[in-house]
């Protein structure tokens, strides 16, 4: 593949598609250069003296890992300056966070999960760095919660970077995603992958199943007809992946297809799962119905779903089209 620069991607998708404007694409490039500096830091570990807990709690009312802190530091600093942005949000704040005075605003909300999969960072394994883009409401002074809530069908770009052996930014602004590698001699990043497509059907799923003896039926008929391989139902055998990094997850599935799963579970009925709609399923459901993939909350499109509050929870299937429709139906029968 002819090896071309993020920026001449997004300057040539602009004239292509005329969906990128200067601003959309300053805030991708913004995002992309914090997400470079985030990379850096997750890979010096101990070297940078940035692993291990902050002894602070976020909203979640989850102990903060010191890189989730500065990664969402990195990201608030990154954005500030630049006029692109009315206000940003964040897992790691109870708050909105509107542009500082001395800044001028610009038309775009900014929602990141600076750094997910957590329980990883210590141990080596792959993270990432989610993000989505809304349009800012016209008009608006001063942003408040209330303009972040929009349905995820109006998000403008989606993409997540993914802090692995190599690190890599997926993104989709709405006409297909693709894929960058960073360049780490020239700092910068390089088109690898064009228009990524899920596979509709799938061996594959992930989910964590030491929650199993909590899930709802239609999670269960729908994970032990998988587990009956050959001699069941689904007449194949199946084999199970779960990484406990959803970037980690949802990267593999673009590539060969799976379907990932975080159900709701009897556990505690008021929570709707554990993954977060604005920052988590909203942006990766855009990328994966981008790639030809599908994604509910098991009864309906995730990017249907009228968003209330900053950081509701809800329940995420999402991959191989014709898996994550098998599991809704089993929602919807039940
Ligand atoms: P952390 O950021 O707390 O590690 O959670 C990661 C995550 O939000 C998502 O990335 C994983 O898919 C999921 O939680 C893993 O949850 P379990 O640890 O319950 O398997």
């Amino acid at each position: 593949m002819k090896r071309i620069s993020l920026t001449r991607f997004l300057v040539e998708e602009q004239r292509l598609n005329q969906n990128i404007p200067a601003e959309l694409r300053l805030l991708i490039e913004v995002v992309a250069r914090a997400c470079k500096t985030i990379s850096h830091a997750v890979g010096k570990g101990a070297l940078g003296e940035v692993l291990g807990t902050a002894n602070t709690e976020n909203v979640q009312g989850e102990v903060q890992k010191k890189l989730d802190i500065l990664s969402n530091e990195i990201l608030l600093e990154a954005n500030e300056w630049g006029g692109h942005l009315a206000a940003m949000a964040s897992e790691e704040m109870e708050t909105i966070h509107p542009i500082p005075n001395r800044y001028p605003q610009g038309e775009y909300l900014l929602l990141f999960d600076p750094l997910d999969g957590s329980s990883n960072i210590d141990v080596n394994v792959s993270i990432g760095t989610i993000f989505s883009v809304l349009k800012a409401p016209d008009g608006i002074a001063t942003p408040t919660e209330q303009d972040f809530m929009q349905k995820g069908s109006q998000q403008v770009a989606a993409g997540y970077a993914i802090y692995g052996p190599q690190t890599m930014l997926i993104l989709t602004t709405g006409n297909g995603v693709n894929a960058f590698t960073l360049d780490r001699e020239m700092g910068s990043w390089v088109l690898t992958e064009r228009n990524l497509q899920i596979p509709v059907d799938t061996q594959e799923f992930a989910i964590n199943m030491s929650n199993a003896r909590h899930w709802y039926p239609p999670v269960t008929r729908y994970v032990d007809e998988m587990l009956e391989g050959k001699t069941g139902p689904r007449n194949k055998d199946f084999n199970m992946r779960w990484i406990a990094a959803m970037v980690t997850d949802v990267h593999r599935i673009l590539h060969r297809g799976g379907v990932f799963m975080y159900p709701a579970d009897k556990r505690d009925p008021d929570k709707p799962g554990k993954l977060r709609l604005m920052y988590e399923a909203n942006p990766m459901s855009m990328i994966v119905e981008q790639a030809g993939g599908v994604s509910t909350d098991g009864k309906q499109r995730m990017l249907d779903i009228q968003p209330t509050t900053l950081h509701q929870r809800v329940p995420v299937f999402l991959g191989s089209k014709n898996e994550v429709d098998l599991v809704t139906r089993y929602h919807l029968d039940a």
